[in-house]
């Protein structure tokens, strides 16, 4: 996250054509509409962004959002910009962990220049029991430690892993995602030492009856911005009109395997002297491998859509 210079302060929300803004230091916090020009760019601010404020002359919205510094990203689903990590949610126990959910998060969030953390949750739930009847922690580790992207592990009492999630997590936005009842609501409060509720959906209950789209909100916390968003769940690769080869760039494990294939093209399905193909389960997990397989096939098959 860039920090706000004293002009500067991201935006937590915007409903109706206004926005809310947030500053840690010196604090701020107020709402500002846009100023002209920008509808005429048809550019929409969004959580997230970092802007530059000036003071507006009139009492009730007494600032104007002057300019959008550059986004680092920008996500149309769930409309936000700028968010710096995703953790991606998974329960030890029930519910089962969802591998293809976690490996669409994992690409979506790498493609986006988001930091993707795993967090496997109710460590205590297994740990006296035998593992490989539920969500063996065995598993996921064969499957994702040669990503090498960061896993903590916790659970009720097993709060070692905690200490490094807060520290990693610092001034960063930061989002949520995973099933329901992985234990997203427990962590946040777990990390924040406090009960705070982020969805109320308060600002979807004042609005005008039946709105499908939600506002989305981000939450100051302890020098961070959590992101209240559910709309990880939904997303899809296959709408993305995603190159198959720059999909398979958001598999660290198959780039680092496939710069030892024979053509720089290869789709690690069937070519001859293909690197993938012929790397150890450690170097890539083979259900990874078939799931990626099932996934750039649904890729293909919606860019042929278009
Ligand atoms: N034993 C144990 N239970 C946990 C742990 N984490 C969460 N739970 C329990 O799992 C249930 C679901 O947790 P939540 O935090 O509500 O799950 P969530 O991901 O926020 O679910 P949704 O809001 O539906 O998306 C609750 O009863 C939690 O108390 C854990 O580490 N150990
Ligand atoms: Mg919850
Ligand atoms: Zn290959």
């Amino acid at each position: 996250m860039q920090k706000p210079r004293n002009n500067q302060a991201i935006i937590l929300k915007g409903v109706g054509g206004q926005y809310l803004l947030h500053r840690y230091d010196p604090f701020f916090k107020e709402i500002a509409v846009p100023r002209g020009i920008f509808r005429k760019k048809e550019e929409t601010p969004l959580p997230g962004d970092l802007i530059e404020y000036s003071a507006s002359g009139d009492p009730d919205i007494p600032y104007v959002i002057d300019k959008i510094l550059p986004r680092k990203n920008q996500l149309i689903r769930p409309p936000m910009a700028n968010l710096d990590i995703l953790l991606i949610t998974v329960s030890l126990d029930l519910p089962k962990a969802d591998y293809f959910l976690i490996d669409r998060l994992l690409s979506y969030a790498v493609l986006s220049k988001i930091k993707p953390f795993l967090i496997f949750t109710k460590y205590d739930l297994i740990s006296n029991q035998e593992i490989d009847n539920k969500n063996s922690l065995s598993e996921l580790m064969a499957n994702y430690t040669p990503t090498n992207f960061p896993v903590f592990v916790l659970g009720n009492d097993h709060d070692d892993d905690l200490k490094k999630l807060q520290t990693k997590i610092k001034n960063q936005v930061v989002a949520f995602a995973g099933q329901s009842g992985v234990g997203k609501s427990t962590l946040i409060n777990r990390l924040f030492d406090k009960n705070i509720m982020l969805t109320d959906n308060l600002s979807e209950k004042a609005g005008r009856g039946k709105q499908t789209t939600r506002h989305i909100e981000l939450f100051p916390y302890c020098n961070s911005y959590l992101a209240d968003t559910p709309g990880f769940q939904a997303i899809s690769l296959a709408d993305m009109n995603l190159d198959p080869q720059v999909f398979a760039n958001s598999y660290p494990e198959l780039n680092e395997l496939s710069k030892d294939c024979q053509f720089n093209n290869c789709t690690h399905r069937h070519e001859p002297k293909c690197a993938v193909l012929a790397a150890d389960s450690k170097k890539i997990h083979p259900d990874r491998l078939k799931r990626y397989n099932l996934l750039r096939k649904e890729i293909e098959a919606g860019n042929r859509k278009y």
